[in-house]
């Protein structure tokens, strides 16, 4: 029997985590991540990960924002981002999502984060996608329609290949939709976590 998914022993200065990563995925080419993006079960592995080795999971590969109206953000540290189901299934280790921006004062709060601290990264992932449906926006984890808080202009579908939200540094941070898939290390990625 072919095996669909396989768990990686992930260790980076001293830390470990598990990452469960779906195999027909991890090969397929680029533009069949636009196709088929699907979510990797982390809630079974969040049970059997100690919450003491969370925390250093948490320290080791994210910088974490201030609350703002019940929320903490989670901004991925160095090279950290594939294309968006690893980092959701990164942000479900710690409890959260892919950042579902609601409200002006939510997307402001965000901002005033990345000008302080993603100052090396030039776009940073965010959990809206159209991937399904062009100019269909839907939030990945609640399944909910993306708020229209775009930049100027955005979303553009530039070249017809944009179907992922992002914070876009050349826009001041403001949301853009851009690709999905990076092989760059100036891309981040922002976890939502509630408390
Ligand atoms: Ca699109
Ligand atoms: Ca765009």
């Amino acid at each position: 029997m072919f095996l669909d998914s396989v768990v990686f022993l992930i260790l980076i200065h001293g830390h470990y985590c598990f990452v469960v990563q779906d195999l027909k995925d991890h090969f397929l080419p680029e533009n069949e991540f636009k196709r088929k993006i699907p979510e990797t079960p982390t809630h079974a592995l969040r049970e059997i990960f100690p919450k003491t080795s969370l925390e250093l999971f948490k320290k080791a590969y994210f910088v974490e924002s201030t609350t703002f109206s019940g929320s903490t953000y989670l901004l991925s540290k160095d090279s950290l981002f594939f294309y968006p189901s690893f980092g959701q299934a990164m942000c479900g280790l710690v409890g959260g999502y892919l950042v579902e921006v609601n409200t002006i004062q939510e997307l402001n709060f965000i901002k005033h984060f990345l000008f302080e601290k993603a100052s090396r990264f030039g776009i940073v992932m965010a959990g809206g996608t159209d991937e399904d449906h062009e100019g269909l926006w839907v939030n990945r984890h609640s399944l909910t329609k993306v708020d229209s808080l775009w930049d100027a202009g955005q979303p553009d579908d530039f070249q017809g290949a944009q179907d992922c939200q992002v914070f876009y540094k050349p826009y001041n941070w403001n949301l853009d939709d851009n690709s999905c898939v990076f092989n760059s290390g100036e891309v981040a990625f922002l976890c939502e976590v509630k408390d």
